[in-house]
């Protein structure tokens, strides 16, 4: 993509690092698409024919928590199994290069800490830990290979919900789902992210899920640029600075060279 309007938001991007201003980034499922992470809205979205939205919520948890803990270890099994591709890389890259940028996730994979970004901002939980009902407390699972994995002698372990290592309650997956407020230090730190960015890329996302996707008028409002980089128009296009339209693995990292950010 060697258009205009890739040039123009590289040179905002390259300006931004030249004043020492501010860059933020939003990403979304569409950033792990290409490391064969399925996106929740796109076609491959279903699991056993249920929709994101009907088991992403405490109600579909209540009413059938294995069912619900299941979902996220099959899709805890693909994360594993899948790498960071050239856009988790190139975020990574930026991250090295300019000390004013903050990475702002939706995505509960960990793919981009495993690219090599070390400031992540989480803002739907990860899909890594499992939470207490009863104390709170927030644990790893055990990875597949540690004596305790989700294998042992031949069995799946990871079928159900495990006891929290401290206090032997129930736990539930360490995720935000719909209706539930967003951890407080987190959403606090995106906000302030959003608010002083000179730059906000907005990545991979349908900017449908609120309130992330409000993060990109946060940025607007306070005279922020805003450079979205998917290959489908969102509910956000119509209110970017620049739509760049193609798969995140390609064009972010054309842009970051082209604003002066070596490659990864
Ligand atoms: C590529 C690509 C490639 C493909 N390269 N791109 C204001 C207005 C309206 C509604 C609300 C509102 N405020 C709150 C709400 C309610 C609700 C909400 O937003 N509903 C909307 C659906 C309308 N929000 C909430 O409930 C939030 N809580 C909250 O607001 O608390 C306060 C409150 C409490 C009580 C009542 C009211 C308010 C919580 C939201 C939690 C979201 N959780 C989930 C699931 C858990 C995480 C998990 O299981 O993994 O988070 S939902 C799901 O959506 C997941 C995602 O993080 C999130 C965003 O999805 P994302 O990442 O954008 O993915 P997709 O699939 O939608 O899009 C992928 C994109 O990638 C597409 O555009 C593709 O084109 C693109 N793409 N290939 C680049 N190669
Ligand atoms: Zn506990």
């Amino acid at each position: 993509m060697t258009d205009n309007r890739l040039n123009e938001a590289a040179q905002a991007v390259r300006q931004a690092m030249a004043d020492d201003g501010w860059i933020a980034a939003l990403t979304g499922a569409g950033v792990s698409a290409e490391s064969g992470i399925p996106t929740f809205r796109g076609a491959e979205g279903l699991w056993r024919g249920f929709r994101a939205e009907e088991l992403a919520t405490p109600e579909a948890f209540q009413r059938d928590p294995d069912n619900v803990w299941q979902w996220y270890m099959w899709r805890r099994g693909l994360v594993l199994d899948a790498q960071p591709n050239a856009a988790h890389k190139a975020l990574a890259a930026l991250e090295r290069h300019h000390r004013g940028f903050t990475l702002v996730t939706q995505n509960v994979d960990g793919l981009h800490q495993r690219a090599g970004s070390e400031r992540v901002v989480e803002l739907h939980g990860n899909i890594h830990h499992a939470r207490c009902l009863q104390c709170g407390r927030a644990a790893r699972l055990p990875e597949p290979g540690d004596g305790d994995g989700p294998v042992r002698d031949g069995e799946r372990t990871d079928m159900e919900t495990p006891r929290c290592p401290q206090c032997d309650g129930s736990t539930r997956p360490h995720i935000v789902w719909f209706g539930e407020t967003l951890p407080q230090q987190p959403w606090r730190q995106a906000h302030a992210a959003a608010a002083s960015a000179d730059v906000l890329l907005v990545i991979g996302t349908s900017a449908a899920v609120y309130p992330a996707a409000g993060l990109i008028d946060v940025t607007l409002a306070g005279g922020g640029r805003v450079i979205e980089i998917n290959p489908q128009a969102t509910d956000a296009s119509e209110r970017v600075t620049w739509a760049l339209r193609g798969p995140a693995g390609d064009v972010l990292p054309e842009l970051l060279q082209a604003g002066g950010v070596a490659p990864a």
